[in-house]
């Protein structure tokens, strides 16, 4: 029988499960090409880790790659980054005892982003540089931003919905239409879709989960966007609300004001749920996990 050590953790009541032990070998490399074996090679063990019957949609995993850097995946496929997902990180070390209050750097499949672990338990990560790539797209009957906070995003305001947690799964049917508009629109890249109203956001994932954190990738797309509108000034905080009325503050400052590039910092709270091993039994039928 294998086992996997993971520890799980929620951030802004979004789950990340972090694979400490036990992982498959990805070479030598920059996580960048670790990414792409682990892509190429592992994605039955992306699916067994995350999938049911030992995981469900929701969970986002975090494969650590010694000492601090991490490939993110879902239930959908691999991210370049996840805000809520490195906050999980930190806490998760932190539990461990490998790090401090205090500033670590964190290698990502995009870059690398800074971490804060402050005395409070709270973590704020210093994201890869955003930006807006393109202004209130009309395609397919919906309208929005596509931006980029180290995932790619379609921002939508102007969509006649109801952000209630009652709703979401009129918003998760709205949403998976509107990614669908903006890829035939000539935006492939894009895999998630936010919808806001106010200070609320509902934002759906690439495998079809919301996200029940205001999303860090999101808010850092959000940020680019506020920015390139003067709709928030550089260093003013932004209180970023989830569908679950869980929060995160962000703010930014800009890297390259005339090509609207900045440099966000989201600032979050995790909590641990689990320590655990996943034992994977070679006789089990499903040790892979279920196939969608
Ligand atoms: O916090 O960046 C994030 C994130 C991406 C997908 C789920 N959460």
């Amino acid at each position: 029988m294998k086992r996997v050590q993971v520890i799980d953790s929620h951030t802004a009541g979004e789950p990340t499960r972090v694979v400490i032990a036990g992982g498959p070998d990805l070479g030598g490399g920059s996580v960048a090409e670790k990414l792409a074996i682990f892509r190429e090679r592992h994605d039955d063990f992306r699916r067994a880790v995350l999938a049911e019957p030992r995981g469900s949609d929701v969970l986002v995993g975090a494969l650590l790659i010694e000492p601090t850097g991490v490939i993110f995946f879902d239930n959908a496929c691999c991210l370049g980054m996840c805000g809520h997902g490195a906050i999980g990180l930190v806490v998760t070390l932190a539990h461990l005892g490998r790090i401090a209050p205090g500033e670590h750097r964190i290698e990502t499949a995009v870059g690398v982003v800074t971490a804060t672990l402050h005395a409070d338990g709270s973590v704020s990560i210093v994201n890869v540089p955003s930006h807006r790539k393109a202004k209130a797209v009309n395609t397919g009957g919906f309208t929005g931003d596509v931006a980029y906070g180290g995932n790619w995003f379609f921002l939508i305001d102007d969509h006649g919905q109801q952000l209630h947690r009652a709703n979401v799964d009129a918003l998760t049917d709205f949403a998976w239409r509107a990614r669908r508009a903006v890829n035939a629109g000539g935006f492939p890249e894009v895999d998630h879709v936010i919808l806001y109203d106010g200070a609320r956001n509902f934002v759906l994932c690439p495998g079809k989960a919301y996200d029940r954190s205001p999303c860090g990738t999101g808010t850092s797309a959000r940020l680019a966007c506020l920015a390139a509108d003067g709709r928030l000034a550089e260093g003013a905080t932004l209180v970023q609300e989830s569908i679950i009325g869980s929060e995160f503050t962000a703010r930014y400052r800009w890297l390259d004001r005339a090509r609207g590039i900045i440099e966000p910092t989201i600032t979050g709270t995790a909590y641990i749920t689990a320590e655990t091993a996943l034992v994977f039994d070679e006789h089990d039928p499903y040790r892979s996990g279920i196939l969608p």
